[in-house]
């Protein structure tokens, strides 16, 4: 499998996901204003979407759509204990972690992230992204280590993935504890050290 990726991007989360699953992906990154990839390749004509992450499988097949992805990975190696079993109430769990991740938080950074947004319009990015936070603090109120209770799932390395941009966008993660707390759990998994090492981003 070849996972094409942006360092440190949303891309980040499939690509935990594939070597908390035991895979060593092969890798290539995408330079997103032109989309060239490292080794000069229009990535149009890989992914039409143009953006990443796109994991192309063995058999030659694009996907694309990180919650996608994190979840065929997961699968392939269910033995890995990186998601519920599909049809069930905790893979419903996982979904909902996942999409609430993938619309709520990874796209509230969006605004803040385009240099076309004035100074109100990130004000408001901002106050909306902290909001979000203090909603996914709130998930963790029980004292759980992951997102789904206390086994490590996909959704904690997309997790992990948003809230490594908050530095980025002025914010300090200290403000929530427990959502500290779980970025430090899932930064200290060998996988995820060996991700961020392959991205080059430690
Ligand atoms: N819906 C996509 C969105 C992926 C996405 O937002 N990728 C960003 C990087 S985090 C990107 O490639 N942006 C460049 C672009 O949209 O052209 C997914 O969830 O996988």
């Amino acid at each position: 499998m070849k996972l094409y990726y942006k360092a440190g991007a949303c891309s980040l989360a499939s690509h935990i996901a594939l070597r908390e699953a035991g895979f060593a992906p092969e890798i290539e990154a995408v330079d997103l204003p032109t989309h060239r990839t490292a080794g000069g390749a229009d990535y149009y004509a890989i992914n039409p979407k143009g953006y990443i992450p796109a994991l192309v499988l063995d058999g030659g097949e694009v996907l694309t759509e990180g919650v996608a992805i994190m979840q065929y990975v997961a699968d392939q190696k269910p033995e890995a204990g990186l998601a519920p079993p599909a049809g069930t109430l905790g893979r419903a769990r996982l979904q909902e972690a996942l999409n609430f991740i993938a619309t709520e938080l990874h796209k509230s950074y969006s605004p803040l992230f385009n240099p076309a947004t004035d100074a109100a319009g990130k004000e408001r990015a901002l106050a909306h992204l902290k909001r979000r936070l203090d909603l996914t603090e709130s998930f963790l109120a029980d004292g759980r280590d992951f997102l789904l209770g206390a086994d490590f799932s996909v959704a904690d390395g997309y997790l992990f993935t948003v809230l490594g941009w908050a530095g980025h966008v002025g914010l300090d993660l200290a403000a929530w504890p427990k959502l500290s707390a779980l970025r430090a759990r899932v930064a200290a998994r060998p996988a995820v050290q060996a991700t961020l090492k392959a991205e080059g981003v430690v």
